[in-house]
């Protein structure tokens, strides 16, 4: 499947658009039983947790550091963590849809594995842009969800402003200037649409788009597969979580999947702020700064 053109001409204009179930649920219960063999094998492992603001290398993202409530939050990298992953983050219905989403090339950029505990555990995930974070020099960028169990009102779906991607690039510091990763500014909820889906439903929301997530009040980890992809041509202006070119160029080049590689960035008038100085890497512990 690719994409019809008023499946485009709807993302130009709203700055996402939800696919449903284009991932066979086949595929999906292959994801899950791993996800629950890493899970399993996580929480036996019992270790001492110092660092809850996670840093690009670690893997696991916890909600807390006692050994009793502890729960994974996040797995970051999955794409190197297991093939399985990897395959889903070149899954070719989703990279023909990226394409065409990023105007003809795709380097792919993080990905992420976000659970979404239940209420008393886990929490919202405040209003943001992901432009904020990781800054290019085009906004020819796209992030792409994988629901990987059904995801209805009542256990914390992704919600978007839409047509917002088309706006500013809002406030994420606070007031005493750090970057804390979420709007710091009034912003207007009226028109925000919540991405439900079954699982396999995959979303796509543009880089500047505000979005975020409500609270889960099922008892379940909600998890949902983040991956983030740009145009060859958008090169990176901060150090994020991706791979930087200036570390290790020949393993930036490998991350194209589409396209050639290329020195020369294309330049867009594109709002930008820088997002430093920054205290914390992981976006939990960012936004849970004043
Ligand atoms: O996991 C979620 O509910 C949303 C997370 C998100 O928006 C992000 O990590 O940028």
């Amino acid at each position: 499947m690719s994409l019809s053109k008023s499946d485009l001409n709807f993302y130009k204009k709203n700055g996402y658009l939800v696919k449903k179930e284009l991932i066979p649920i086949k595929t999906i219960k292959k994801i899950n039983n791993l996800i629950k063999q890493i899970i399993k094998k996580e929480e036996r492992r019992n270790s001492k947790i110092t660092n809850l603001g996670g840093s690009f290398n670690n893997t696991f993202v916890y909600n807390s550091n006692s050994s009793k409530n502890r729960e994974i939050l996040r797995l970051n990298n999955p794409t190197s963590y297991n093939k399985l992953f990897f395959k889903l983050s070149r899954n070719k219905k989703i990279i023909n849809i990226v394409k065409i989403l990023l105007g003809g090339s795709v380097r792919f950029h993080h990905c992420k594995l976000n659970f979404k505990l239940p209420s008393k555990k886990g929490g919202e995930v405040s209003w943001h842009q992901d432009w904020a974070f990781y800054p290019h020099t085009n906004d020819d960028l796209v992030t792409v969800g994988v629901y990987l169990e059904d995801c209805n009102e009542e256990n914390g779906p992704l919600q978007v402003i839409p047509k917002s991607h088309k706006t500013k690039i809002y406030n994420h510091h606070n007031k005493k200037k750090e970057f804390v990763g979420k709007i710091c500014e009034r912003i207007n909820l009226k028109s925000k649409e919540s991405l439900i889906g079954l699982a396999g439903t995959v979303t796509f929301h543009h880089v500047r788009t505000i979005h975020g997530s409500g609270l889960n009040l099922k008892n379940s980890k909600r998890p949902l597969m983040l991956f983030g992809y740009c145009n060859t041509d958008s090169w990176p202006l901060t150090s994020d979580a991706s791979i930087n070119p200036n570390e290790d160029f020949e393993k930036y080049n490998k991350c194209i999947i589409v396209g050639k590689k290329t020195l020369v960035p294309r330049f867009e008038k594109v709002p930008l702020i820088i997002p430093l100085p920054k205290k914390s890497v992981s976006i939990y512990q960012l936004q849970k700064s004043r």
